[in-house]
């Protein structure tokens, strides 16, 4: 086993616990949970569904006290190299606007802001996604995305200790 395999198998248990509580009708694991808290994190630091899903259910849940202009958090999803960008305009856009830029293409999925106690879900489509391909969640909220955010993958459930490296393949046409 190198290097890389290792890590992948270390990756794997925090995955699949938060997705532990799905109960998905249907093959395959397309449905997650996440928490965050006033301690400014997520419960995971990385996150995974099945490459046959083609929509993704995922629930955030702000187990925290604080409220959402205080100390709120979203869940966003993007190709890794687009989280800085994203989260600099989303502080230009400010709070009404999630913390996120209008209309911006490179947001691939995203929740509204919640505060403490709050939960949202979102339904989104994977019809974008590359199988392998290099992607994050991360918080939006003004100084959280460094330590809110995480990866994201659309594997294979049975070929994750042979996964290969991301492909070359673009996420767009
Ligand atoms: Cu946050």
């Amino acid at each position: 086993m190198n290097t890389h395999q290792v890590r992948r198998t270390a990756l794997l248990p925090i995955a699949l616990a938060v997705a532990a509580c799905a109960d998905v009708a249907h093959a395959g694991n397309c449905q997650l949970s996440v928490e965050a808290n006033d301690m400014i994190q997520f419960n995971a630091r990385a996150l995974q569904v099945d490459a046959g899903c083609s929509e993704v259910r995922l629930t955030l849940h702000h187990v925290g006290k604080m409220e959402a202009h205080v100390l709120g958090h979203d869940w966003v999803l993007a190709r890794s190299a687009d989280v800085a960008g994203i989260a600099s305009a989303g502080i230009a856009a400010g709070f009404d606007k999630g913390y996120l830029p209008p209309g911006d293409k490179r947001i691939l999925a995203a929740t509204r802001i919640v505060g403490g106690g709050e939960s949202t879900t979102i339904t989104f489509s994977t019809a974008n996604l590359v199988p392998g391909g290099d992607y994050s969640f991360f918080c939006s909220y003004p100084g959280h995305t460094s330590m809110m955010r995480g990866r994201f993958q659309l594997a294979a459930k049975e070929s994750l200790a042979a996964n290969r490296a991301p492909g070359q393949a673009s996420v767009g046409h």
